[in-house]
Formats: structure tokens, sequence, C-alpha cells
């Protein structure tokens, strides 16, 4: 497929049947300041390989899908204030009009799953919006969740979403969710949301995604992991904080996919950068375990 470009490292993981795991980049051009966005993008890629592991972080560049970034295309995303936020809809015009493109979860897991990659780490996934009933916001990473075959892990959905909307609205679509090695479901800068959540381990993870192989089922699963204890933000806090940003951004008019990008800026200056730590610490704690059930899987 002439769109789509993989990088020598990850082509030889591919052939030898290495593990994989693939990293968005909406996280590295919305989710972080520069420089703090680059040091993550690279912290995560060489947690990823130091277990042996191929990290295969994913953008849009000179119209091709990337499937692997050297460090200075990752730089250049990293400081490209004009990185266009690329959903799945978005790839075909991202890709025609030549722009730069930072995926979103939608459109890394479409990318991952034509290169042939089985596993993702991310931070938090796209979901239901509070409001929702008047808004309809719903992140495209729900639907294609539904439709992609990759084992997707990440801290949950953090509380600017419903987050048990969200959970709802991934069992209608078919979308199974995992706690690893817990039985509550995380709230991303936070260790539980007050939901329970069916908990695996990794053996029966990874016996679990080889009988999905066997079957014509192409559905993403969704493996949740907490925050580290001693990362993780206070509960009351963060809640209040994520109030405010909510507020503001009504009162702002802020809709489509300017609203994730808003909250998460708001957040980080109203905790003064505590809620950035958070996240990078969840970031590293999910590409590790990502890569550490991809490596069981491909045993
Ligand atoms: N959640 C985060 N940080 C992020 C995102 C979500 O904590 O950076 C990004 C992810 O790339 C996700 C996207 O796929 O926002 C969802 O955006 P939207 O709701 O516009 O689909
Ligand atoms: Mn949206």
């Amino acid at each position: 497929m002439s769109y789509l470009k993989i990088s020598e490292e990850v082509q030889n993981a591919l052939d030898s049947g290495k593990p994989i795991v693939a990293l968005e980049s909406t996280i590295i051009s919305h989710g972080f300041p520069y420089p703090n966005n680059v040091e993550l993008a690279n912290e995560v890629e060489e947690t990823i390989r130091s277990l042996g592991v191929v990290p295969a972080t994913i953008a849009i560049l000179d119209g091709q899908i990337h499937v692997g970034l050297s460090k200075d295309e990752i730089e250049l995303l990293g400081k490209a204030p004009d990185a266009y936020k690329t959903s799945i809809h978005d790839i075909p015009r991202v890709l025609s009009s030549k722009k730069i493109g930072a995926t979103t979860v939608a459109a890394t897991m479409y990318a991952a799953q034509l290169a042939g990659i089985r596993f993702f780490a991310t931070g938090g996934l796209g979901g239901v919006h509070h409001g929702v009933n008047e808004s309809f916001d719903i992140s495209a990473d729900l639907p294609t969740l539904a439709k992609t075959k990759v084992c997707i892990v990440s801290a949950g959905v953090k509380s600017i979403l419903d987050i048990p909307k969200t959970v709802e609205y991934l069992e209608t679509l078919g979308v199974p969710i995992y706690g690893y090695e817990t039985d509550r479901y995380p709230s991303f800068y936070t260790r539980d949301a007050g939901l329970p959540v069916e908990k695996i381990d990794k053996t029966s993870l990874v016996q679990l995604l080889r009988t999905q192989d066997e079957l014509d089922l192409n559905h993403a699963v969704s493996v949740v992991v907490p925050i580290p204890e001693e990362d993780e933000l206070d509960p009351d806090l963060i809640e209040g904080t994520i109030n405010d940003a909510l507020k503001e951004a009504n009162e702002n008019g802020i809709t489509g996919k300017k609203v994730t990008p808003f909250l998460l800026a708001k957040i980080s200056e109203q905790t003064k950068g505590d809620s950035v730590k958070a996240n990078i610490s969840l970031m590293l704690n999910n590409a590790k375990t990502a890569a550490l059930i991809a490596k069981e899987y491909h045993q």
C-alpha cells in the first residue's frame, strides 16, 4: 500500500515475528507542551525497547502514514504548531493535502492494523463527553474500537469524559474491557472511577487474544491499568479542576476536536503541572505493560 511507510526497525520486527507496540502521536502534538512531549515520546520508546520489544510511533508525514518514527521525525512532530489532529475520518484528507498529521487513538489503531501490529499503548482513550445528551459528542475512538483488531492498553478514560456512559457504550459496541490485575475501572489520574471491571492476568489475556485470532472477531480488546499508586492525584482535587475546565470549555463554546486538547491544557495549568507528571507516569507504565503482554503473546 503506497500510503504506508513502515520503518526499517518495525519492518524487521514484523518479518521476524518480534513483538511490537504501536504508539499514537496526538499525545505528542496535542497532549503535552514542547519539549516535555518529545522527551516523553522518546522515553516511552526506550522503555519498550529496554524490554526487547519494538516501538512503532505512528503519524502522517509527507502524504504517507509512517509506522515507526525516527528521533528527528518525533522532534518535528513535537514542534509542529500546526500538526493536524487526525482521527480516522481525517486520514484521506491529511494524506492528500500532505499536512503533518498527529494520529488519535482511532487513526493509530487503523494504521497499526494495516501494518499488522497487534498491540498499542496509550494514555487515555477518547469516549463519551459530559453533556452528550445536548452535544452528541462521542469520540470516533469508540466506533473504531469496535472494528479494529488491536489490544490497547490505557489508564482508562479520564473524568473529562463521562466514564460510566463510555463504558456502557463500549459494551453496546461489543468491545471487551479487562482490568489488568485490578477489578476497579481506573480513571486516568486516579486509580478508581467507582466502577467495577473484570480482572485479568497476563497469561489469561494472552490466551484470550490467541483465541480471538482463531475467530472472525475484529474488535479491539481494551486493557485498563491504573496509574502507579505513588503518582495518583488527589481524587477530590482533580475532580474539582476538571469541573472548572468543563465549565470554561462550555462558556467559551469549545466544540469538536478542540474539546479534549482544551481541557487537558486547562487541567495542566490548574494543577501547576501535577497532571502532566501523572500523565507521564501512567503513560510509561502503560507502555511497559503493553510490551510485557506483547512479549508473552509472541513467545
Ligand atoms: N485522552 C487523553 N489525552 C489525549 C487524548 C485523549 O488523555 O491526548 C487524545 C487521544 O489521541 C484520543 C483523542 O484518541 O484525544 C480523542 O479525541 P476526540 O475526543 O476529539 O476524538
Ligand atoms: Mn469529539
